[in-house]
């Protein structure tokens, strides 16, 4: 028997679940995966049952229930604190690059939405979203320049929290197609290659017809 259940919804769109599923199997935590599909429009009645906010992703884990995916990365970390940075600055830094994430992006979440299935270029390039992306790539560009010498992510050889909170950015930038730096875009290509995000990808693209929601597949 598993330790808990992580709640998702559909892999093909949901950045946020995208987060909280990353964090769970970095720490390797043994817990069920229960998908609840998207209804249009929403909330989800089947996630609000469940979920204390209404919301994905949420974990049930040996007693504890936690929501709010940077909460769920958290968490996960105290069973692999690996997963931040060992060093006090370079960890200060990444708690603050994910807070960030947590936090903000806005204009780029509502412009470029997570559909890991479509090609979208060359839409959603609003000032906002543009803006967004320009504080993204600064993010990444500093972030590595500072602590990821050591291979091809935020800091470095190991794909981290810190990269679990951007991973689904990369997934609308792969979609959207913004213009990228050349350093942006080999990052994302990191991201993309590591064996778990792309589980996820594989696992989205196999989702059934019925769980494709018209909302995240048509330009407005
Ligand atoms: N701040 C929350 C955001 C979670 C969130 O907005 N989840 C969306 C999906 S990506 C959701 O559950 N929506 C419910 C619905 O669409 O029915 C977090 O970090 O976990």
């Amino acid at each position: 028997m598993s330790d808990g259940k992580i709640y998702i919804g559909n892999k093909r769109y949901s950045s946020w679940s995208m987060r909280g599923w990353l964090a769970v199997r970095l720490a390797k935590l043994d817990v069920e995966e229960i998908a609840i599909p998207f209804v249009r429009p929403g909330p989800t009645p089947a996630i609000a049952e469940r979920s204390p906010t209404g919301l994905v992703p949420y974990l049930e884990h040996n007693g504890a229930a936690i929501w709010e995916s940077l909460a769920i990365c958290d968490y996960c970390a105290e069973f692999a604190p690996e997963l931040w940075p060992a060093d006090r600055i370079a960890r200060a830094h990444a708690r603050s690059i994910a807070a960030e994430m947590h936090a903000g992006f806005r204009d780029l979440r509502m412009a470029m939405w997570m559909n890991l299935g479509r090609d979208f270029s060359p839409h959603g390039r609003t000032p906002g979203a543009l803006a967004n992306i320009d504080r993204i790539e600064k993010i990444w560009a500093d972030t590595r320049a500072r602590f990821g010498a050591g291979g091809p992510y935020l800091f470095g050889a190991s794909f981290g929290m810190a990269d679990a909170m951007y991973a689904p950015v990369v997934g609308r930038f792969l979609g959207w197609k913004p213009e990228l730096t050349a350093a942006s875009q080999a990052y994302c290509d990191a991201v993309r290659a590591h064996p778990l995000v792309d589980t996820w990808y594989r696992d989205a693209l196999a989702e059934p017809a019925s769980m494709l929601v018209d909302d995240y597949e048509t330009l407005p």
